[in-house]
C-alpha cells in the first residue's frame, strides 16, 4: 500500500465528522503471557492500521477538526538504545512519515500525547471519538477504553463518541490496491494447498495436513489470516474446529477453512478433499449440492440486491436438494444441516467489518456455503473470495480446487 492510500482514508474520515471534534486511535499491545513479554506476536488495530499503515505498538493516532481546519499527529515510542539491543529495531519518526504520509513534522513522541489531547479539550472540542472494538464483557480492557475514562474524569464536558461505525463504513468497500493484496493471498492459498494435496497421506494427523499447507505459506513469505482448520469426518461438522488433532482415514473427508496473509489482507477459503484420493458416490452427491448452492449465492452478489438474498438462494436450493438427498422431508429441518450464513465481508480482519445491506461495487465478500451430516460423518463447505462489481460479480479464487476431476487427479498417488 501506498502512503497515499492512508492519506486519503484519513480525509475521508474528517470529512465525516462534526466541527470541533477530534480521533484518538491506537495500535494496541501485543499479549503478555505470565512471564514473558515482548516475545509474542502483535497484532495491530485494524482501524488504526488503516488510517496510518503503520503495525507498531503502542502508537496513537490524532486527528482533529477545529473551526481553523483539520490537523493529524502521531505519537510513537523514542527509540531507545537499550530496547534496541534486545528486541531489534524500533520504529522511528522519519519511517512513521513515509509509511503514514504523515508529515515528520507531526511524528512526536509518546510524552507528548497527553499533553496535546488535552490542549485540544481545553480549547474547546465537544467530542472525542475512539475506536471501541469491544465484543464481550470477559476481552481485556484496552488502552481506548482506559483513555476515555480519564478523559471522561479530566473534561466530563467532552462528548466520547464512537468512531468504529464511521471506518467501518469506509472498509465496506475496497480500492483496486486493497483488491489486489486480497486475491494474491488468495493465489498462495489456492497453491499451498496444492501442495499439500501432494504430499500430505492419510493415516497422517489432521495438524500434518495443515503444516504442509502452512510451509508453502511461510516460505511465500505471508502470515496466516487466522487458524488454519483441518477437519476430518465428523469433526467438519464443527464449524471452526481447529484443534486439528485427529488422524485422517481413507474414505473419509477432509474440510480445510484458511487463508494465507498478505500486508494484512486475509485470504478466506475452504475446501474439502477426500483423504484418500477418490470421493465416494455418496460424497459426490452432496459435494455437488454445495457445489450448485455456490453458484446460486454468487450470482446474488450483484449491485443492488440485498445482501440477505445469497443467503436465502442456499436455504431455498436445500429445500429441493436436501430432499433429493434423503436427508429432509421438512423444510424446516435445512437449518439441522446448514448452520451459517452464506458469506461475511472480508478484508483487514478476516470477517470485516461492514454496513451495507445491499451490494455496492469494490465490496469484497466470501461465499461459503456448506452442509454438515453428523449422522454420515460429513462436513462440506466450499468457499471463495468475490468482488462485487458494476456487473457479474467477479471470483477472486474461481474454479481451482473446486473441479472434482482436478482434485482427483492431483492426489493420484
Ligand atoms: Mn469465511
Amino acid at each position: 500500500m501506498t502512503a497515499e492510500f492512508y492519506t486519503d482514508n484519513r480525509k475521508k474520515l474528517l470529512d465525516q465528522l462534526d466541527e470541533d471534534s477530534m480521533v484518538l486511535l491506537h495500535s494496541g499491545f501485543a499479549p503478555v503471557k505470565s512471564n514473558d513479554q515482548d516475545m509474542h506476536p502483535f497484532s495491530v488495530n485494524r482501524n488504526f492500521y488503516y488510517m496510518t499503515g503503520i503495525d507498531t505498538q503502542n502508537v496513537w493516532l490524532l486527528l482533529a477538526k477545529t473551526r481553523n481546519g483539520a490537523r493529524v499527529w502521531l505519537f510513537i515510542d523514542e527509540p531507545d538504545e537499550e530496547i534496541i539491543k534486545w528486541n531489534g529495531k524500533m520504529l522511528t519518526r522519519e519511517r512513521a512519515s513515509e509509511r503514514s504520509g504523515i508529515k515528520s513534522g507531526s511524528v512526536l513522541y509518546m510524552q507528548d500525547f497527553e499533553r496535546y489531547a488535552a490542549n485540544y479539550l481545553s480549547y474547546g472540542l465537544t467530542s472525542v471519538y475512539f475506536s471501541f472494538d469491544r465484543l464481550s464483557m470477559t476481552a481485556a480492557s484496552t488502552r481506548a477504553e482506559e483513555f476515555a475514562r480519564t478523559i471522561r474524569e479530566k473534561f466530563p464536558m467532552a462528548q466520547i463518541k464512537n468512531v468504529a461505525p464511521l471506518i467501518a463504513s469506509l472498509r465496506s468497500i475496497k480500492t483496486p490496491e486493497e483488491v489486489a493484496c486480497i486475491r494474491r493471498a488468495g493465489d498462495v492459498t489456492i497453491e499451498a494447498l496444492r501442495q499439500m494435496l501432494r504430499t500430505a497421506r492419510p493415516g497422517e494427523y489432521e495438524y500434518q495436513w495443515a503444516a504442509d499447507y502452512e510451509h508453502y505459506v511461510a516460505r511465500s513469505g505471508l502470515r496466516h489470516g487466522f487458524e488454519t482448520i483441518a477437519a476430518s469426518g465428523g469433526n467438519a461438522v464443527m464449524l471452526h474446529y481447529a484443534d486439528n488433532d485427529c488422524v485422517t482415514k481413507d474414505g473419509d473427508l477432509l474440510l480445510v477453512d484458511l487463508g494465507a496473509e498478505y500486508g494484512y489482507y486475509s485470504a478466506d477459503i475452504s475446501r474439502t478433499f477426500p483423504v484418500g484420493g477418490k470421493f465416494t458416490d455418496r460424497q459426490k452427491e452432496l459435494y455437488g449440492i454445495v457445489r450448485e448452492a455456490m453458484e446460486l449465492a454468487k450470482d446474488k452478489m450483484r449491485p443492488g440486491n440485498p445482501t440477505k438474498e445469497s443467503n436465502q438462494a442456499v436455504v431455498d436450493f436445500y429445500k429441493k436438494a436436501l430432499r433429493t438427498a434423503k436427508l429432509i422431508t421438512d423444510d424446516s429441518d435445512v437449518r439441522k444441516y446448514y448452520y451459517h450464513g452464506v458469506s461475511h465481508s472480508l478484508g483487514l480482519d478476516t470477517h470485516d467489518p461492514c454496513s451495507r445491506t445491499e451490494y455496492e461495487p469494490g465490496m469484497v465478500i466470501t461465499c461459503e456455503p456448506g452442509l454438515y451430516v453428523a449422522e454420515e460423518g460429513i462436513g462440506i463447505r466450499l468457499e471463495n473470495d468475490i468482488l462485487v462489481t458494476d456487473g457479474a460479480p467477479e471470483d477472486l479464487v474461481g474454479n481451482r480446487l473446486l473441479e472434482i476431476a482436478e482434485i482427483e487427479e492431483l492426489m493420484a498417488r
